[in-house]
């Protein structure tokens, strides 16, 4: 049986345990920037995923579905070990959540920032010594995103990037199931890899995973957007794979139509969390990337840091 939390921090604090490490994390907060990540991340390893894709393509959807997930009971090998950005998933669940009575559920769309947000998740492995992972997500709107692709000096600007541990691309299944859009679907996820790439931003030993999101509908469009997919997949797979050794690829859906099956979908997810949220074992591919991370350990907030210097100067 899985062990209770040992105790129950209150708002703010930290209770650490025998590992030193804290027992459950409680922090009320909303989505950290990168300075506040510090406090993580200087403490102690911590994967960060970086959920990047076009707008629309699903990625506060995915946040609020781990999260909740999470909320129920095990996931993925995990159990939820706390979280210092509680009300931040709160507040991007909000929207998600049916209440009684109520329609499908949504997602707000995100808003561009001056800083980079990132939501934090301890998890505790619900096998073996039950280690503590410390996962970072981070989910910019899908304009930012849009702009990285169009400059370099904006790309430039995404320095998270090259502290990533995974980079997921999510391809939009929704628009790869329809005639009319499924090339923007494909050109966006594409483009999105080619400008991190271009300006060096993903770092030699990084797992790169492009996710074709919204299952659902793509399956709803039958055979032939399932050829679509597997196409795209292809083409993909020729582009990126000598750049990209780790290149992984996903069909997801996180938040499927009433009339899919809940569980099957849950799998998918699960199974990728526990891909993102894992080190990657170093292999001989590493060594031979031209691309070096960055050794600077501030170097994960310059981006809030450049952000909001920028904001003040800016000022009147
Ligand atoms: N059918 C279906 N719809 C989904 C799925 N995942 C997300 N959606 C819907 O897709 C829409 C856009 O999702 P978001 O998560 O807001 O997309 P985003 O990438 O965060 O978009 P920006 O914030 O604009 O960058 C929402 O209406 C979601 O409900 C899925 O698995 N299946
Ligand atoms: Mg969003």
């Amino acid at each position: 049986m899985p062990e209770p939390p040992a105790v129950v921090a209150a708002q703010g604090s930290v209770v650490a345990d025998a590992e030193g490490q804290a027992s459950v994390d409680l922090f009320a907060g909303y989505e950290m920037s990168g300075a506040e990540t510090e406090d993580v991340t200087l403490r102690w390893p911590t994967q960060l995923i970086v959920l990047a894709g076009a707008e629309g393509s699903g990625k506060t959807t995915m946040l609020a579905a781990l999260y909740e997930h999470l909320g129920r009971g095990s996931f993925a090998g995990f159990d939820f070990a706390g979280s210092r950005s509680l009300l931040g998933f709160e507040k991007i669940c909000h929207a998600n959540r049916v209440v009684s009575g109520g329609t499908r559920p949504t997602t707000e769309r995100t808003i561009p920032s001056d800083e980079a947000a990132y939501y934090h998740l301890a998890l505790r492995e619900t096998s073996g010594d039950r280690r503590r992972r410390q996962v970072l997500l981070s989910a910019l709107s899908g304009e930012q995103y849009g702009w990285a692709r169009n400059s370099r000096e904006e790309c430039e600007k995404l320095t998270f990037l090259r502290r990533a541990n995974a980079i997921v691309v999510l391809v939009d299944g929704a628009k790869l199931a329809s005639l009319e859009h499924r090339n923007s679907a494909h050109t966006a996820a594409a483009g999105i890899l080619d400008a991190f790439l271009d300006a060096e931003m993903v770092p030699s030993g990084c797992h790169v995973e492009f996710v074709f999101s919204k299952l659902d509908r793509i399956r709803g469009g039958g055979d032939v957007a399932l050829g679509f997919l597997k196409q795209t997949q292809d083409k993909l797979e020729a582009k990126f794979r000598a750049h990209v050794p780790h290149l992984a690829f996903r069909e997801i859906a996180v938040r499927p139509g009433p009339t899919n099956d809940d569980e099957d979908h849950a799998k998918g997810l699960a199974s990728a969390l526990a891909t993102w949220a894992s080190p990657r074992t170093p292999s001989r591919f590493d060594d031979e990337r031209a691309m070096r991370p960055s050794s600077d350990a501030r170097e994960f907030s310059k981006y809030g840091w450049r952000r909001s210097d920028e904001a003040r100067r800016a000022k009147p």
